[in-house]
């Protein structure tokens, strides 16, 4: 891990929460050679981040896909859950896509809080389903859900929220530290390695490995990442080739290109299944256990 370097030192600051306290986690890396805070827990002060929010008015998208089995799976405790942790007190707008509308759960939301159902196509294959989704959210956010929103996250739906997930998250792109691999070294991490796909990266490229699970930032980035991992799936696809972890390899060849302007620490991903960690003090999304017997048949 280590200490911020000296010449970042003086970048960590940031829209939302003011001057981080880094130095109040002197275990962890709290920012990126390239000056990005990583947000862990204690470095922030959340009453500053709600505080910034409320002041801008902001309002957050969080756009989440539940197709075919998963709907049932998982919606429902994933938004309700959200509704507890997710933004609290802010403009939110959820954005569920899914092929079954009239089977999305009546939700009962918070004040400022509004749902909204988009009907997509069901894809034959799984790998598909994850994919289709940059095309789905890149459309959208040239639509309804860009005019109306400032930030927009971005989550798997096999997971939900168990502590504060605030506007300490914000600013212009957001990644996630990948709870599997943010300690391992570069040149094992899971990128694709093929160099004919428009996702490969070398043994020596790559910063972190970033979950796809989460991402976020403004509308404009996202309309950028977005079309990026469409254009790059594309172009494999022409070449009868597919990334390893498919649009998750994309995002991580974006984010070697365009550079995030804040992390978020394992804590807002976190799976269970790896057991405890002293630098994990306070878990904020937990995945759900994997059934891939069950939902991939
Ligand atoms: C996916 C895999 C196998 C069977 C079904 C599905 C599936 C996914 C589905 O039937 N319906 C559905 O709505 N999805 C959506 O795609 C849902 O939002 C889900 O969270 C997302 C990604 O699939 P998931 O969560 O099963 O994949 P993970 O947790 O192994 O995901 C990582 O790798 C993926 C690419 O392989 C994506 O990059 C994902 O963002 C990563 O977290
Ligand atoms: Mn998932």
């Amino acid at each position: 891990m280590g200490v911020c370097p000296e010449a970042t030192i003086s970048l960590l600051k940031d829209n939302f929460t003011g001057t981080l306290r880094h130095w109040a986690r002197p275990e962890v890396l709290a920012c990126t050679s390239w000056g990005a805070p990583i947000i862990w827990d204690g470095i922030f002060d959340p009453h500053v981040a709600r505080q910034e929010a409320r002041r801008r008015n902001t309002t957050i998208g969080l756009t989440v896909f539940a197709v075919g089995r998963y709907l049932e799976k998982y919606l429902k405790r994933f938004l309700e859950s959200a509704e507890q942790h997710f933004m609290v007190g802010q403009n939110v707008v959820y954005y569920v896509f899914t092929d079954l509308p009239e089977a999305v759960p009546h939700m009962v939301l918070g004040q400022g809080r509004l749902l909204r159902v988009e009907t997509v196509q069901r894809e034959s294959r799984w790998q598909d389903v994850s994919m289709a989704r940059m095309r789905t959210l890149y459309e959208a956010l040239g639509g309804q859900l860009g005019r109306e929103t400032d930030y927009v996250f971005c989550l798997d739906v096999d997971q939900h929220f168990t502590g504060n997930f605030g506007p300490e998250v914000l600013s212009d792109l957001v990644a996630q530290l990948h709870a599997w691999h943010y300690h391992w070294p570069r040149w094992l991490l899971p990128y694709e390695r093929n160099q004919r796909s428009a996702a490969a990266l070398s043994l020596r490229e790559g910063d972190f490995y970033y979950h796809a699970a989460v991402f976020g930032g403004n509308v404009k980035a996202l309309r950028k990442l977005t079309s990026h991992c469409v254009r790059g799936q594309q172009l494999d696809r022409e070449r009868g080739i597919e990334a390893l972890w498919h649009d998750e390899s994309h995002l991580n060849k974006f984010f070697w290109l365009n550079k995030p302007t804040k992390l978020l620490s394992p804590e807002f991903c976190w799976d269970q299944h790896i057991g405890w960690r002293a630098e994990i003090h306070h878990p904020r999304l937990l995945w759900e256990p994997k059934e891939y017997e069950l939902v991939r048949n």
